[in-house]
């Protein structure tokens, strides 16, 4: 069976690049919930619910594990989840040890306002940071420009541009602390002239899934898909099928 994948939207499609790289002859179902985009400024209790229905109908699917790819409702669901189902589920966490590992200086983390004041979050640099190295900085702003506008270049332009001018015109180190935000990351580099390192969680969840399956020996070890007619990944989005077929011409631009 394949392995299910979800996120609030179009943003978790970044993930999927990713595990899509590391597992290649594993098979993937994507549901992106556009339709209730975004989760960021919705209550813990709404994301919770939003993202249990979605892991049901995973399950439906037969998946053989889940991943949240979304860091607001891995902060939000991800502890309540794990209890309800009996397939791994795993989750992002925004880049901030590699970044503080390998830069000096200030780290910022860019995500949604719940990522940011969760207790996970919290917890996570409340272990690590112990020289007050990590800031905070919400750019919901950054959400809506990905799910809605990344066919408008100058759109985003400006969206990228007016944020990073108000909120942080000097180059820092950024964590991509959403899964949205890395569909960002040319624009972001441009702005600071490529003098800038972008720190994102993508490789860090597709590891954990990995050593999982490979613990429970879920891993595949034939090409099923490749050697036959088989789809090896499906993508749903509760918005429309245009979002779907927008799905998976955004998942081509990240090749
Ligand atoms: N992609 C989600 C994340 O990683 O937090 C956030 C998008 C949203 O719904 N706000």
């Amino acid at each position: 069976s394949k392995i299910g994948i979800f996120d609030s939207g179009l943003g978790g499609l970044s993930v999927l690049n990713t595990l899509e790289g590391l597992l290649s002859k594993e098979g993937f179902i994507y549901i992106g919930d556009s339709l209730n985009a975004p989760y960021g400024t919705r209550s813990k209790e709404e994301v919770f619910e939003l993202s249990k229905k979605i892991c049901d109908d995973l399950v439906s699917k037969d998946v053989k594990a889940i991943v949240i790819a979304c860091n607001t409702a891995t902060s939000a669901a991800v502890l309540k989840l794990r209890d309800m189902y009996d397939i791994p589920i795993v989750g992002m966490e925004p880049a901030v040890k590699p970044a503080l590992r390998q830069s000096e200086g200030q780290v910022v983390v860019l995500a949604t306002e719940m990522t940011l004041k969760e207790e996970k979050f919290l917890k996570l640099v409340d272990h690590i940071d112990d020289g007050y190295r990590v800031a905070k900085m919400p750019a919901p702003e950054w959400v809506d420009c990905v799910e809605n506008h990344l066919h408008d270049e100058d759109f985003v332009k400006n969206c990228v541009d007016s944020f990073l001018d108000e909120k942080l015109p000097s180059a820092q180190n950024l964590v991509l602390g959403c899964t949205h935000f890395i569909f960002l990351s040319d624009y972001i580099k441009r702005y600071y002239n490529d003098k800038i390192e972008l720190f994102d969680g993508n490789m860090g969840t597709a590891l954990q899934l990995k050593n999982t399956l490979e613990s429970m020996k879920l891993l595949l070890d034939e090409d099923i898909y490749q050697a036959s007619e088989l789809e090896r990944i499906e993508i749903y989005n509760s918005k429309s099928d245009e979002y779907v077929e927008k799905s998976k011409d955004l998942l081509k631009t990240l090749k």
